[in-house]
Protein backbone atom coordinates (compact mmCIF):
# COMPACT_ATOMS: atom_id res chain seq x y z
CA UNK A 1 0.00 0.00 0.00
CA UNK A 2 1.19 3.59 -1.07
CA UNK A 3 -0.41 6.56 0.27
CA UNK A 4 0.22 9.85 -1.90
CA UNK A 5 0.33 13.30 -0.19
CA UNK A 6 1.56 16.66 -0.76
CA UNK A 7 4.70 18.60 0.57
CA UNK A 8 3.00 21.31 2.06
CA UNK A 9 0.41 20.45 4.65
CA UNK A 10 -2.78 20.76 2.57
CA UNK A 11 -5.97 20.19 4.04
CA UNK A 12 -7.12 17.26 2.90
CA UNK A 13 -3.72 15.17 2.99
CA UNK A 14 -3.81 16.80 6.49
CA UNK A 15 -6.63 14.92 7.68
CA UNK A 16 -5.36 11.54 6.46
CA UNK A 17 -1.86 12.04 7.96
CA UNK A 18 -3.83 12.83 11.42
CA UNK A 19 -5.83 10.33 10.79
CA UNK A 20 -2.95 7.50 10.65
CA UNK A 21 -1.11 9.17 13.56
CA UNK A 22 -3.99 8.83 15.79
CA UNK A 23 -4.50 5.11 14.66
CA UNK A 24 -0.57 4.83 14.93
CA UNK A 25 -0.60 2.98 11.70
CA UNK A 26 3.00 3.14 9.29
CA UNK A 27 1.96 3.62 5.81
CA UNK A 28 5.00 3.98 3.32
CA UNK A 29 3.82 7.41 1.94
CA UNK A 30 4.87 9.31 -1.33
CA UNK A 31 4.69 13.10 -1.08
CA UNK A 32 3.86 15.22 -4.01
CA UNK A 33 4.96 18.38 -4.95
CA UNK A 34 1.36 20.36 -5.50
CA UNK A 35 3.07 23.69 -6.22
CA UNK A 36 5.45 22.22 -9.27
CA UNK A 37 2.24 20.55 -10.73
CA UNK A 38 3.44 17.11 -9.89
CA UNK A 39 -0.29 16.11 -9.67
CA UNK A 40 -0.79 16.63 -13.01
CA UNK A 41 2.03 14.45 -14.40
CA UNK A 42 0.64 11.71 -16.88
CA UNK A 43 1.90 9.46 -14.33
CA UNK A 44 -0.24 10.33 -11.88
CA UNK A 45 -3.61 11.55 -14.13
CA UNK A 46 -3.59 8.07 -14.59
CA UNK A 47 -3.50 7.13 -11.12
CA UNK A 48 -6.02 9.95 -10.54
CA UNK A 49 -7.78 11.65 -13.35
CA UNK A 50 -9.27 14.12 -10.49
CA UNK A 51 -5.82 15.34 -10.20
CA UNK A 52 -5.93 15.22 -6.28
CA UNK A 53 -4.36 13.84 -2.52
CA UNK A 54 -4.47 11.91 -0.87
CA UNK A 55 -4.74 8.80 -2.84
CA UNK A 56 -4.51 5.25 -1.53
CA UNK A 57 -2.77 2.72 -3.70
CA UNK A 58 -3.64 -0.86 -3.13
CA UNK A 59 -0.64 -3.34 -3.91
CA UNK A 60 -2.87 -4.74 -6.22
CA UNK A 61 -3.21 -1.83 -7.74
CA UNK A 62 -6.29 -0.30 -7.23
CA UNK A 63 -6.52 3.64 -6.18
CA UNK A 64 -8.81 4.61 -3.55
CA UNK A 65 -9.31 8.35 -3.72
CA UNK A 66 -11.39 11.14 -2.02
CA UNK A 67 -9.98 11.34 1.84
CA UNK A 68 -13.34 9.93 3.40
CA UNK A 69 -13.23 6.95 1.37
CA UNK A 70 -8.97 6.26 2.39
CA UNK A 71 -10.23 7.17 6.06
CA UNK A 72 -12.88 4.84 5.97
CA UNK A 73 -10.87 2.04 4.39
CA UNK A 74 -8.14 2.07 6.89
CA UNK A 75 -10.84 2.10 9.57
CA UNK A 76 -12.25 -1.07 8.05
CA UNK A 77 -8.91 -3.08 8.33
CA UNK A 78 -8.18 -1.07 11.51
CA UNK A 79 -11.04 -0.95 13.77
CA UNK A 80 -9.02 -0.27 17.21
CA UNK A 81 -8.96 3.00 18.61
CA UNK A 82 -12.48 3.51 17.20
CA UNK A 83 -12.36 6.81 15.11
CA UNK A 84 -15.73 6.44 13.65
CA UNK A 85 -17.13 5.46 16.94
CA UNK A 86 -17.88 1.93 18.10
CA UNK A 87 -21.90 1.41 17.17
CA UNK A 88 -24.19 2.66 15.04
CA UNK A 89 -25.35 5.44 16.78
CA UNK A 90 -21.43 6.44 17.61
CA UNK A 91 -20.99 6.02 14.14
CA UNK A 92 -24.17 8.27 13.03
CA UNK A 93 -23.03 10.91 15.29
CA UNK A 94 -19.32 10.79 14.51
CA UNK A 95 -20.56 10.91 10.57
CA UNK A 96 -23.00 13.52 11.53
CA UNK A 97 -20.47 16.18 12.89
CA UNK A 98 -17.79 15.17 10.12
CA UNK A 99 -20.25 16.32 7.43
CA UNK A 100 -21.12 19.48 9.79
CA UNK A 101 -18.01 20.15 10.25
CA UNK A 102 -16.53 19.36 6.40
CA UNK A 103 -19.70 21.38 4.78
CA UNK A 104 -19.85 24.29 7.53
CA UNK A 105 -16.54 24.50 8.43
CA UNK A 106 -13.39 23.66 6.52
CA UNK A 107 -15.78 24.10 3.05
CA UNK A 108 -17.12 27.97 4.34
CA UNK A 109 -13.56 28.62 5.66
CA UNK A 110 -12.00 27.36 1.79
CA UNK A 111 -14.64 29.37 -0.03
CA UNK A 112 -13.63 32.59 2.31
CA UNK A 113 -9.90 32.14 1.77
CA UNK A 114 -10.18 31.39 -2.03
CA UNK A 115 -12.34 34.04 -3.08
CA UNK A 116 -12.68 38.24 -2.45
CA UNK A 117 -15.26 40.28 -2.39
CA UNK A 118 -19.29 39.37 -1.74
CA UNK A 119 -18.48 35.62 -1.82
CA UNK A 120 -15.57 35.85 0.38
CA UNK A 121 -18.12 37.69 3.06
CA UNK A 122 -21.29 35.61 2.66
CA UNK A 123 -18.68 32.15 3.14
CA UNK A 124 -17.16 34.18 6.67
CA UNK A 125 -20.35 34.79 7.75
CA UNK A 126 -21.52 31.33 7.53
CA UNK A 127 -18.39 29.97 9.17
CA UNK A 128 -18.69 31.96 12.12
CA UNK A 129 -22.88 31.26 12.03
CA UNK A 130 -21.53 27.46 12.07
CA UNK A 131 -18.67 27.52 14.73
CA UNK A 132 -20.97 29.35 16.94
CA UNK A 133 -23.78 26.50 16.61
CA UNK A 134 -20.49 23.98 17.06
CA UNK A 135 -19.60 25.72 20.06
CA UNK A 136 -23.17 24.96 21.58
CA UNK A 137 -22.81 20.87 20.38
CA UNK A 138 -19.39 21.05 22.38
CA UNK A 139 -21.35 22.33 25.62
CA UNK A 140 -20.55 19.35 28.75
CA UNK A 141 -18.42 16.93 25.88
CA UNK A 142 -14.75 16.75 25.67
CA UNK A 143 -15.31 16.15 21.91
CA UNK A 144 -18.04 16.46 18.79
CA UNK A 145 -19.17 12.66 19.08
CA UNK A 146 -18.20 12.13 22.91
CA UNK A 147 -14.96 9.90 22.04
CA UNK A 148 -12.51 11.77 19.92
CA UNK A 149 -13.15 10.84 16.34
CA UNK A 150 -12.41 11.93 12.49
CA UNK A 151 -15.05 14.73 13.37
CA UNK A 152 -12.48 16.96 16.02
CA UNK A 153 -10.06 15.72 13.07
CA UNK A 154 -12.16 17.51 10.73
CA UNK A 155 -12.74 20.34 12.79
CA UNK A 156 -9.36 21.04 13.45
CA UNK A 157 -8.44 21.45 9.87
CA UNK A 158 -11.56 23.80 9.10
CA UNK A 159 -10.41 25.80 11.85
CA UNK A 160 -6.91 25.98 10.73
CA UNK A 161 -8.09 27.20 7.20
CA UNK A 162 -10.06 29.66 8.67
CA UNK A 163 -7.09 30.92 10.85
CA UNK A 164 -5.47 31.52 7.36
CA UNK A 165 -8.49 34.05 6.52
CA UNK A 166 -7.58 35.73 9.97
CA UNK A 167 -10.90 34.80 11.34
CA UNK A 168 -10.05 34.01 15.09
CA UNK A 169 -11.40 32.36 17.64
CA UNK A 170 -14.70 34.40 19.36
CA UNK A 171 -13.90 34.06 23.13
CA UNK A 172 -17.67 33.78 23.74
CA UNK A 173 -16.79 30.42 22.07
CA UNK A 174 -15.97 29.10 25.32
CA UNK A 175 -16.35 25.11 24.14
CA UNK A 176 -14.31 25.53 20.56
CA UNK A 177 -11.54 27.60 22.53
CA UNK A 178 -11.41 24.73 25.55
CA UNK A 179 -11.68 22.01 22.71
CA UNK A 180 -8.92 23.89 20.59
CA UNK A 181 -6.26 23.80 23.01
CA UNK A 182 -7.26 20.18 24.11
CA UNK A 183 -6.68 19.64 20.10
CA UNK A 184 -3.37 21.09 20.00
CA UNK A 185 -2.12 19.00 22.48
CA UNK A 186 -2.08 15.69 20.39
CA UNK A 187 0.56 15.17 18.52
CA UNK A 188 -1.12 14.92 15.34
CA UNK A 189 -1.82 18.31 15.49
CA UNK A 190 1.76 19.19 14.50
CA UNK A 191 1.68 17.14 11.37
N1 LIG B 1 -12.46 15.81 -2.48
C1 LIG B 1 -11.06 15.47 -2.41
C2 LIG B 1 -10.27 16.75 -2.51
C3 LIG B 1 -8.80 16.50 -2.73
C4 LIG B 1 -8.08 17.81 -2.96
O1 LIG B 1 -8.64 18.79 -3.50
N2 LIG B 1 -6.81 17.86 -2.59
C5 LIG B 1 -6.05 19.06 -2.77
C6 LIG B 1 -5.19 19.31 -1.55
S1 LIG B 1 -6.17 19.76 -0.17
C7 LIG B 1 -5.18 18.90 -4.01
O2 LIG B 1 -4.58 17.86 -4.21
N3 LIG B 1 -5.12 19.93 -4.85
C8 LIG B 1 -4.30 19.91 -6.01
C9 LIG B 1 -4.99 20.53 -7.19
O3 LIG B 1 -6.20 20.77 -7.09
O4 LIG B 1 -4.32 20.76 -8.18
C10 LIG B 1 -10.79 14.73 -1.11
O5 LIG B 1 -11.63 14.76 -0.20
O6 LIG B 1 -9.75 14.06 -0.98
Amino acid sequence: MLLYLDTTRAPNPRRVRMYVAEKGLTIPTKELNLRAGEQRTPEFLRKNPFAGVPILELDNGTIIAETLAIIEYLEELHPEPPLIGADPVARALVRMWDRRCEIGVYLAASRMVLNKGEVSDHARKTLVARLALVNDGLAGREWLAGQFSIADIMLFIGLETAHHGQVALDPAWTNVSRWYAAMKTRPSATL
